[in-house]
């Protein structure tokens, strides 16, 4: 018993360090990954019951993947975007879209593709009474799954929502639509990347939760913002790359953990 008093005392001590370290902080960059979406329902990739353990990323999210079994690739987002409309924002999201609407400074970035953050920073701006969510919209550098978008003339489109077997084609040029997610081997969007560099690089403290920090340039970000003299904390279930550099490292479930640490 003695032990256990001790460490979730020592947890106690580190979750009060991060409270203080954000409170104090003028510019906090947030970059989140699949473990932050776990807790909703959504499963991780690398981790127990993840996406990879069952097939490789390369058989489904790559441009040659697409190319070479556009239905195999088509039918397994259908499913994740089944998976994920029955899902919704935990009180990890939450308290993280409460922290980008309460505190200036804050710049949400996002690897996750299931558009979690957005919805839950539209339930916390109407129930805070803040008319704009805009502050806790989090730059989505990996794309998003609710969105198509033609492999020919890029066109957006709103996903389609009926079952569908194999991409459908595009409205306007009859090209096969694909999710508007970013595959491996594709580049991310420019705009999007350089302003989520940009806040790593002016970020007091980087507030990382649920990645493996093993898919660049995203996990480039977090040493972007410690190399120009900045703060790590870390949330995550297990050690990482990014354990031993973390002013702070809280080991556990982001959605018990994030709304202390937050505490907004
Ligand atoms: C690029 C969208 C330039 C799709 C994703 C060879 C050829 C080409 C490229 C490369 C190459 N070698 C390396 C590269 C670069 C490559 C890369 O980094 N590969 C890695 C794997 C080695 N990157 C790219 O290709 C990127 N593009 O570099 O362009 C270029 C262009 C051409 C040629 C060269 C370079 C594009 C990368 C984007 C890929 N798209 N997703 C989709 O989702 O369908 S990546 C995918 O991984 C997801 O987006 C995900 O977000 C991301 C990272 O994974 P995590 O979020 O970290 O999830 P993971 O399961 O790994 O970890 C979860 C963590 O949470 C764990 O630590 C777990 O312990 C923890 N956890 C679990 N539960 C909880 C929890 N924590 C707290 N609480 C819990 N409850
Ligand atoms: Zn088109």
């Amino acid at each position: 018993m003695e032990r256990l008093a001790l460490l979730s005392h020592r947890l106690e001590e580190d979750v009060e360090r991060a409270n203080s370290i954000l409170e104090q902080a003028n510019q906090i960059v947030v970059l989140t990954g699949a473990g932050v979406s776990a807790e909703s329902g959504i499963p991780t990739f690398r981790g127990r019951g993840g996406l990879w353990r069952s097939r490789r990323p390369e058989e489904l999210a790559t441009p040659e993947a697409f190319e070479e079994s556009p239905e195999l690739v088509w039918e397994w987002y259908q499913w994740r975007r089944r998976l994920i409309a029955e899902c919704s924002p935990n009180a990890g999201h939450q308290a993280l879209a409460r922290l980008a609407l309460k505190k200036d400074g804050v710049t949400l970035i996002t690897q996750n593709v299931d558009g979690l953050h957005s919805r839950a920073a539209q339930t916390e701006a109407k129930a805070l009474n803040i008319p704009d969510a805009q502050a806790a919209f989090p730059l989505e550098v990996h794309g998003a799954i609710n969105r198509d978008r033609c492999s020919l003339c890029d066109r957006l489109t709103d996903a389609v929502s009926h079952f569908q077997l194999g991409p459908p084609q595009c409205n306007d040029c009859g090209g096969p639509l694909r999710p508007d997610v970013v595959w491996f081997g594709e580049s991310l969007d420019p705009i999007i990347i350089g302003a989520a560099q940009e806040a790593a690089l002016r970020a007091d403290v980087c507030l990382v939760v649920g990645t493996s920090a093993l898919v660049h340039p995203a996990a480039g970000l977090p040493s972007m913002t410690l190399r120009a003299g900045g703060l790590l904390i870390e949330v995550n279930l297990e050690a990482t790359t990014l354990t031993n550099q973390a002013a702070v490292s809280l080991q556990g479930r982001s959605a018990s953990l994030l709304p202390r640490v937050i505490k907004a």
